[in-house]
């Protein structure tokens, strides 16, 4: 059971920054800067939320819950240290183990600009089989003029790894068929579900369709337009040369069967900020890489 009094003292817990048992099942941190909010579970450092205005910008799964063991259906899921399917084993998780464990509070900072939170994780012993090296994960999520987060992976060990990872943000949207994704044309993508072959984008995305991809090369500006929501979603990426484009649509959505209902397709996109595919970190002994992402509305 997690010692929430304690995290508040250690923290000093304010109006902006404040612990708390969610409903969900386990451990959260609520971050308030004016008009935004940023709900953070312990379990994954997953952002469960992130209202502006009272308005929902991700979307989660309304069959969401905290347990150890699982992932949590929408908001943020941190795929580390590998993405997608475990390159040699089908038995282990898809998109690494971090996901689903609770990670530690290390900091909680508010400031007139911002209200900053920073979570770790470490490899154990358990982990070795299926990811044979010794590092330590560091998220921090700023909640300021939008919301960013960083996923510091430092190499604590004494050989070189290959790390692939996503923060694998779930976006709200009013209608899926009437939304489109710039910033990618002329990229060139892995299809998923044509054997990852490769393929180059043609102008703006569309959804008709599921639809899984992995782009690579410059994906540092992409753009979510929901002219019915009259917002536009503002994706800025840096240590990362690919970002995924995800909708499950009907069928694939009734296979998952944590989405909430047949429809929920409907309300959601995954555009992730990644280093997947192609685009692989490699990292020698004591060194750090950081993986950003941040999100800004436009109206
Ligand atoms: O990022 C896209 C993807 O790899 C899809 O292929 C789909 O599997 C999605 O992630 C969700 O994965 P999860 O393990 O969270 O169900």
């Amino acid at each position: 059971m997690t010692d929430l009094p304690g995290l508040s003292t250690r923290f000093g817990a304010t109006d902006r920054i404040a612990f708390e048992a969610s409903p969900l099942g386990g451990p959260v941190v609520r971050l308030t800067h004016g008009p935004q909010q940023v709900l953070v579970a312990l379990h994954g450092a997953h952002v469960l939320n992130w209202t502006a205005g009272g308005e929902g910008l991700l979307w989660l799964s309304p069959v969401a819950r905290i347990k150890a063991g699982k992932g949590i259906r929408g908001g943020i899921p941190v795929c580390w240290p590998w993405f997608g399917d475990h390159a040699t084993d089908a038995s282990k998780p898809a998109h690494g183990f971090v996901r689903q464990r609770a990670w530690e509070v290390i900091a909680a900072t508010a400031s007139v600009d911002a209200v900053v939170l920073t979570l770790a994780q470490a490899t154990g012993a358990a982990d070795r089989a299926a990811w044979p090296h010794q590092a330590e994960a560091r998220l921090t999520v700023t909640l300021g003029a939008g919301l960013a987060l960083a996923l510091e992976t430092h190499n604590t060990g004494q050989a070189l790894f290959p790390l692939t990872q996503a923060l694998h943000t779930y976006f709200r949207v009013s209608d899926i068929a009437k939304v489109q994704v710039t910033g990618l044309d002329g990229r060139a993508y892995l299809d998923k579900l044509e054997g990852f072959g490769r393929k180059v984008q043609a102008g703006g995305i569309g959804f008709e369709r599921e639809l899984d991809r992995i782009y690579l090369g410059d994906t540092s500006a992409i753009e979510l337009v929901d002219r019915s929501a009259k917002r536009t979603m503002r994706i800025a990426s840096t240590g990362s040369r690919s970002a995924v484009v995800w909708n499950p649509w009907i069928e694939k959505t009734a296979r998952l069967g944590d989405m909430g209902s047949a429809q929920a397709y409907a309300q959601m996109l995954c555009i992730e900020t990644a280093n997947a595919g192609d685009d692989v970190v490699t990292l020698a002994p004591g060194a750090r890489h950081v993986l950003g992402a941040s999100y800004s509305v436009v109206r």
